[in-house]
């Protein structure tokens, strides 16, 4: 049909004659419960963004809970986003292994200070030469060993446990060295190895153990607070390339608020999390021995200073507001 009768129709039936009308639907996949610090995130993205461009823009979330795999889809072009734990990550982007150092972060606010930061840019930058898109740094919280074998009071009671971990090299290196048996594998897999006492515990934040009930197979909490497990949004490139200027101010606004309200959930389950697992019948160890914890991991800070970015590691502990 020729633009002068478009014109005229559209005239008639006083609608936009652009392309503007073409709506676009962005799928988002996340390994949680829609209720949970993850799917508070991808919710307000998808608010934000369908708000922001009057429906132009739709969000479809989806849960799958095979970090690895999403991002591979992600990589590949057959999922535009996923929010992800940097659990498996580190096989992707070398660099946010960094982030994956048991007892890097002092608390919250300096983990969410530094991935806010320029170091948190840089690392996001370190994503675009593998095809991946590195969106926002969100959160997962600090991670606490759970188990059904014994109250874990002392790096020695960890002696000997099969504790599932991410697939993530760090994380394993730091479990073999306090004398745990670490066996990788995907959340997918998680229950049914607590189950079938494939293994007898894992390690997860207060949210993610509230929100996936697995009081239901552990029946022992410590809270370790071993390592600060940092979420991340990624996308696809060509969904972030082929967006206007307005187009991308209104994701990155959206990707904004994602983070912003994952975080609120997060401190929130943190809040209630652990009074909620007692009440569940879990037996909570509180008094941890943190400098315990850290001096029989000294071998494996040791290694990291070598294996990882050492300089980097510095610059994140030495990191201050406004420094
Ligand atoms: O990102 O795999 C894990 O233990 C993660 O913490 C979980 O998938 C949420």
């Amino acid at each position: 049909m020729s633009l002068t009768r478009r014109l005229a129709l559209a005239a008639a039936l006083a609608l936009p004659t652009g392309p503007a009308l073409a709506q676009t639907t962005l799928t988002v996949q996340h390994a949680l419960p829609l209720n949970s610090h993850y799917g508070a995130g991808a919710t307000a993205f998808k608010e934000t963004l369908e708000r922001a461009t009057n429906n132009r823009f739709r969000v479809n979330i989806q849960r799958n809970d095979n970090e690895r795999e999403m991002i591979e889809s992600v990589q590949i072009g057959t999922l535009d986003c996923t929010i992800t734990s940097t659990g498996p990550v580190g096989n992707f982007v070398a660099e946010v292994r960094n982030l994956d150092v048991p007892f890097l972060f002092r608390d919250t606010a300096h983990a969410r200070g530094v991935l806010d930061s320029q170091i948190g840019q840089e690392l996001l930058a370190r994503f675009t030469p593998r095809g991946l898109t590195g969106v926002v740094w969100m959160e997962n919280g600090f991670r606490h060993l759970t188990n059904s074998r014994r109250s874990v009071e002392a790096p020695a009671d960890i002696r000997g446990l099969k504790v599932r971990t991410m697939e993530n090299q760090v994380h394993m290196r730091a479990f073999t060295t306090l004398g745990a048996l670490p066996t990788p594998m995907a959340f997918s897999e998680l229950v049914p190895a607590l189950q079938q006492g494939t293994v007898d515990g894992q390690e997860n934040p207060i949210p993610v153990i509230v929100a996936n009930n697995l009081n239901q197979v552990q029946r022992f909490l410590t809270l370790t607070g071993h390592v600060y497990s940092p979420a991340v949004m990624i996308c696809n490139p060509g969904v972030v390339g082929r967006l206007n200027a307005a187009d991308r101010a209104a994701f990155m606004e959206a990707a904004r608020a994602a983070a912003a309200a994952n975080r609120a959930r997060v401190t929130a389950d943190e809040n209630t999390g652990v009074e909620e697992l007692r009440r569940r019948g879990m037996t909570v160890v509180t008094q941890v021995d943190s400098a315990a914890f850290q001096q029989a991991l000294a071998p494996a800070f040791a290694e990291f200073e070598r294996s990882l970015d050492g300089a980097l590691l510095r610059r994140i502990r030495e990191w201050r507001p406004g420094s």
